[in-house]
């Protein structure tokens, strides 16, 4: 039976922010994720102002990975991973964001990383702005609400591509640039864009604003990259979590289909350089007046992506209901729970079929290649008194999702680069701050207070994902 095909790019993905600590080092400035205190299920994070003395913000040290990258590539070695996804902190190129020229130490910094990777033959896919914008465009710019950010983005980006243009083939350029598509929470809006909302204020258009800036910042990165080197292949990077109508009766089947305009558009415009006629007539329908101009809208059209990173991790579920007539997706108040399936203790719904559906969904739409650049499952590990992690849930999670992401491309046909479950090694839960969710194939012995001696030691999912690895996926 066909499989995979030759070159699949096996390997396991983090974020700069989540696993480097080093938050002060080699010149860095302090980013958004600098001042997330550590939260936990239903606790969200406190977004400070500024780093405030006594607080607890687990992403300063982490699990320390500025300082300990060679040992872990080793390991990443070890399990046979053919690439490792990782995000350049933009603090550590560009301190505060509006200067003009970077900072060496922060670039020498990635250049060494890449070349520990590539000593392996181990392919570096690096996304530009995950969760860790400089806090210094929060407070003096307004975050992504300030249309000078897009220059500034475009700058670091361009930078970074002339630079690593030999060591790095495949990025993407904002890291699940839909999750602010819940803009009624604070998280989302803060770690995407570095929004703060005012008391009070429409928080709808400023989102959609917010976004507007980035994808036309992303398309002139992308435009940028191609003259740079045209043999650079950048992509977008969206989270995937479908949502599935909770009945077949036909108002829920609509309600489902609204949501999944309100979630995904943003792939529209990476993909197809312009924005859907649904979402234009929707900004008319609630008086947005956005600032889209001309060269925008040209900007975007020159700037389309070349193939579809996504994070799967969970699918969701809405259905219509009286108080809604016209069906209208407000991520924070339209889901529901559900039935057929199992949550993790996060309360994140276990679907693997959905990402076998998330494949068919995208390719269906674009018909660009996929790539799987997140998939995983939080869970509370225990560790052994002989130091052992039987972690036999993440075995199973993944390995049915794998078999899901087999059928999509052995039966559906589905164009897929590859595959890097998130969290490869345990570090800072994005969501919670927690180092209680873990994620990976190696434990690192730290807790979300930060005790711990951060040492690295194998689970019993390393071995099986090195299997995984060295037979292709053939042998699951
Ligand atoms: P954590 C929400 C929904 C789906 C993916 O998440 C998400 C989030 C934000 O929490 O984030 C991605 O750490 C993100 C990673 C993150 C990972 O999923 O909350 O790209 O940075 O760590 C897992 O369990």
């Amino acid at each position: 039976m066909p499989g995979f095909k030759e070159g699949f790019l096996w390997g396991g993905a983090v974020a700069a922010h989540q696993l480097e600590g080093g938050w002060k080092e080699g010149g860095k400035g302090i980013s958004v994720a600098d001042v997330m205190t550590v939260g936990a299920h239903g606790v969200p994070r406190e977004i400070t102002q500024g780093v405030i003395q006594g607080k607890n913000y687990p992403n300063h040290e982490a699990i320390d990975f500025y300082h300990r990258y060679k040992e872990d590539i080793k390991l990443f070695a070890e399990l046979g991973f053919k690439c490792f996804r990782t995000s350049i902190a933009w603090t550590r190129i560009f301190p505060k964001g509006d200067e003009l020229e970077p900072n060496e130490a922060g670039l020498k910094f990635y250049d060494d990383l890449f070349d520990e990777c590539l000593k392996y033959g181990i392919e570096p896919v690096i996304t530009l702005s995950h969760f860790e914008m400089p806090f210094h465009l929060v407070t003096e710019y307004g975050g992504w609400r300030n249309r000078k950010l897009i220059d500034m983005f475009v700058r670091f980006a361009s930078v970074c591509f002339k630079r690593y243009q030999h060591k790095v083939k495949y990025w993407m350029t904002f890291n699940e640039i839909n999750n602010q598509a819940n803009f009624h929470e604070d998280f989302a809006p803060f770690t995407n864009s570095g929004l703060k909302y005012e008391e009070g204020e429409d928080r709808e258009p400023v989102m959609f604003q917010a976004a507007h800036y980035e994808l036309v910042a992303s398309a002139l990165a992308v435009k940028a990259g191609r003259e740079i080197n045209p043999s650079l292949q950048i992509g977008c990077m969206i989270a995937m979590c479908p949502i599935y109508p909770l009945s077949c009766a036909p108002n829920d089947i609509m309600m489902a289909m609204n949501a999944m305009h309100r979630r995904y558009w943003f792939t529209d415009v990476h993909v197809r350089g312009k924005y859907p006629q649904h979402l234009l007539n929707y900004f008319e329908r609630r008086g947005f007046e956005l600032d889209i101009t001309e060269e925008d809208v040209a900007a975007l059209k020159q700037g389309c992506v070349d193939y579809i990173g996504f994070s799967y991790y969970m699918s969701f579920a809405t259905k219509a209901t009286p108080d809604n007539p016209q069906l209208d997706y407000d991520e924070s108040k339209s889901l529901v729970s559900n039935p057929y399936v199992q949550k993790s203790d996060w309360g994140w719904q276990i679907d693997p079929m959905g990402l076998r559906y998330s494949l068919n969904w995208f390719w269906d739409h674009y018909q660009l290649p996929l790539f799987i650049v997140e998939n995983g499952f939080g869970a509370i590990d225990v560790q052994e008194s002989d130091g052992t992690v039987n972690d036999q849930y993440r075995i199973d999670y993944l390995d049915a999702h794998i078999r899901e992401m087999k059928k999509a491309v052995v039966e559906d046909g589905v164009d897929l680069m590859g595959y890097t479950p998130w969290g490869c090694i345990d570090l800072v839960s994005a969501g919670t701050g927690e180092m209680k969710k873990r994620y990976g194939f190696i434990f690192v012995d730290k807790d979300n207070e930060g005790n711990g001696t951060l040492n690295r030691s194998k689970k019993k999912s390393f071995d099986w994902y090195q299997k995984v690895i060295a037979t292709n996926g053939a042998d699951l």
